[in-house]
């Protein structure tokens, strides 16, 4: 597993470590982190045995400050709409795993950086992450989907607030705002997401995915519909080998041992 622009590692059983790599730009999306992240995620959606990803940035200033401005500089019209689909796809491809996707948030998550976090299935921050859409500062509009699901997560009041002024808020803020569901320190940050990765991996792999599905897939629908999706995977659930585990270890009042078939 090899790609320029990120690393990514199983660092324990089924959970995947996803860093984006680029420390010194405060890792900064360009358009080959994009299709690295892209990439990334058709690894993780290919491996049978995967449990759960943690999303993280490099070194300890940010988690991502944005698209890469640099790069953007001297887009024309039909170049930044390319360089926002290619970031759409990405983060639709990491959106739409089976497996939960968490956000570590380590400093500034800002621009494309804050629209990353949100494409995971939860934030927790670490108490000096700095959550922002600043895009108006430089003329624009978001591009990787921030209006969207900014708007979906903490309401049209506030996201409208942070879009328009560009305001910048703290962990603290974003925790009550509900964009992370946690602050951490600093130092504890990635133990945190590692415990919540495990917990998950300790659980039946098949209820997990289709669960994350129903939540992804579910939030759009009409409710009558969702709630028939529901019941029709609570049935597909009692095919599972999980489930006769999973009873069967409630009744004999021992852990469960899940295969994931
Ligand atoms: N792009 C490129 N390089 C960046 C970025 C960025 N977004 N952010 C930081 N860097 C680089 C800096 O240029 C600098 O590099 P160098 O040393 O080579 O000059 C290095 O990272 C460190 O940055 P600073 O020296 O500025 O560090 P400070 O601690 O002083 O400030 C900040 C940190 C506050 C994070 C500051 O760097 C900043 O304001 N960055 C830009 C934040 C921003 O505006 N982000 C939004 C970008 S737009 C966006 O994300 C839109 C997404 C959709 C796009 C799709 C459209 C086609």
């Amino acid at each position: 597993m090899s790609f320029e622009n990120i690393l990514l590692e199983v660092v324990e059983q089924g959970v995947y470590l996803l860093t984006v790599n680029r420390p010194k730009s405060y890792n900064a999306l360009n358009a080959a982190t994009l299709e690295d992240i892209h990439s990334a995620s058709q690894v993780v959606a290919a491996d049978p045995e995967a449990r759960a990803v943690i999303l993280t940035g490099a070194g300890d200033k940010a988690f991502v400050a944005g698209a890469d401005i640099k790069e953007m500089q001297n887009f024309k019209g039909i170049e930044a709409q390319r360089f926002s689909e290619k970031g759409m796809r990405a983060f639709r491809a990491l959106e739409l795993l089976d497996v939960p996707v968490i956000a570590a948030v380590n400093g500034f998550c800002l621009g494309g950086g804050c629209e990353l976090a949100m494409s995971c299935d939860w934030i927790i921050a670490s108490e000096n992450a700095l959550f922002g859409q600043p895009e108006v500062n430089l003329g624009v509009t978001p591009g990787f989907g921030g209006s969207q699901r900014l708007t979906r997560l903490i309401g049209r009041a506030r996201a409208m607030e942070l879009l328009v002024t560009g305001n910048n808020i703290k962990a603290e803020q974003a925790e009550r705002w509900g964009l992370a569901n946690h602050v951490y320190s600093a130092e504890t940050l990635m133990d945190e997401a590692l415990k919540l990765a495990t917990t998950i991996a300790a659980k039946g792999p098949q209820a997990v995915r289709m669960t994350k599905q129903l939540v992804q897939r579910g939030q759009d629908m009409e409710l009558d519909v969702a709630c028939v999706m529901e019941s029709q995977a609570f049935g597909l659930a009692f095919s599972t080998d999980d489930q006769s585990e999973g009873m069967g270890a409630f009744v004999e009042k021992r852990t469960a041992e899940f295969s994931g078939k």
